[in-house]
């Protein structure tokens, strides 16, 4: 039988080392590199954090699946068996510009089934922590179930470019959504700002292209709390391929559904 309490005290520990390793990294220089096009970044420090986490997992956990975002884990196109999710920095770009608002992204999955999600701020020294059954946490401070929020009392995460005219959505359908809030922030990390939802910082986050590096801890945190996660046009999220992604407090999330972004 699977040990869940062993895995999530060791996801932990690991977490929490890896974040120590970036911390220490500020001094030294990075080696940035182009992924598909300029605005794509990833550095040293993206590859050597999926390298120490896969090597730590590899080490007590042999017949466990990774699959991480910079491609050091296994082909996993389904999801039997525990299979561990990693973004070892999300946020790359903010990580090369600003030296903060990026997390390591940590979710962990058992036949499909979200049993724990890890995303550590590294610089503020902030764990969200989830464990399937028992609550969602920051640090040690369990997170309340979310309150019901009004469209017009809501702060909602959104990229300025679902706003304007782009390939992956008519902004037609977005842009009453973000007159009608009360305020829209983008922090640039989708963890994060799933983070941010799970703890009541956000009342909602949507986007029109995520991997499931990006969400699968996410999930789980959502899911402790009482949030609802979706596709923006509200079907069932896959943890194997890229999909729109749309979350939130639960009446909130249906609200703008039914009344937005499905009309
Ligand atoms: P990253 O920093 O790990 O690449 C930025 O708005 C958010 O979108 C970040 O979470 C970022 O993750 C993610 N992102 C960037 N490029 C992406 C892509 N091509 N597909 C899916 N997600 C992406
Ligand atoms: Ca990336
Ligand atoms: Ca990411
Ligand atoms: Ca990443």
């Amino acid at each position: 039988m699977t040990n869940w309490k062993e895995i999530d005290q060791k996801a932990k520990q690991w977490v929490k080392e890896a974040g120590e390793i970036i911390r220490n990294s500020f001094d030294s220089s990075l080696s940035i590199q182009y992924k598909s096009n300029p605005n794509d970044l990833v550095t040293n420090m993206d590859k050597e954090i999926e390298q120490y986490l896969i090597g730590k997992i590899q080490q007590s956990y042999p017949d466990h699946r990774i699959l991480g975002e910079e491609g050091y884990g296994d082909e996993v196109t389904s999801l039997e068996g525990v299979v561990w999710i990693i973004d070892p920095i999300d946020g790359t770009m903010n990580f090369v510009h600003q030296q903060r608002n990026f997390a390591i992204s940590v979710g962990i999955y058992g036949d499909g089934i979200g049993y724990i999600g890890l995303i550590y701020d590294v610089v503020h020294n902030e764990l969200y922590h989830a464990f399937k059954g028992e609550g969602a946490f920051m640090n040690d401070l369990p997170l309340p179930k979310l309150d019901k929020v009004n469209i017009e009392e809501a702060v909602i995460g959104i990229s300025p470019i679902w706003v304007t005219e782009n390939k992956r959505i008519d902004h037609n359908l977005i842009s009453p959504i973000v007159q009608k809030v009360r305020g829209t922030r983008s922090y640039g990390s989708a963890a994060l700002e799933c983070a941010y939802v799970a703890s009541g910082r956000l009342d909602a986050y949507l986007t029109m292209r995520l991997a499931p590096w990006d969400f699968a801890a996410g999930l789980v945190l959502i899911s402790e709390v009482g949030g609802t996660a979706s596709t923006l046009d509200g079907n069932k999220l896959n943890l194997v391929s890229k999909n729109t992604f749309f979350v939130g407090e639960k009446s909130l999330h249906n609200h703008l559904l039914t009344e937005y972004l499905k009309k």
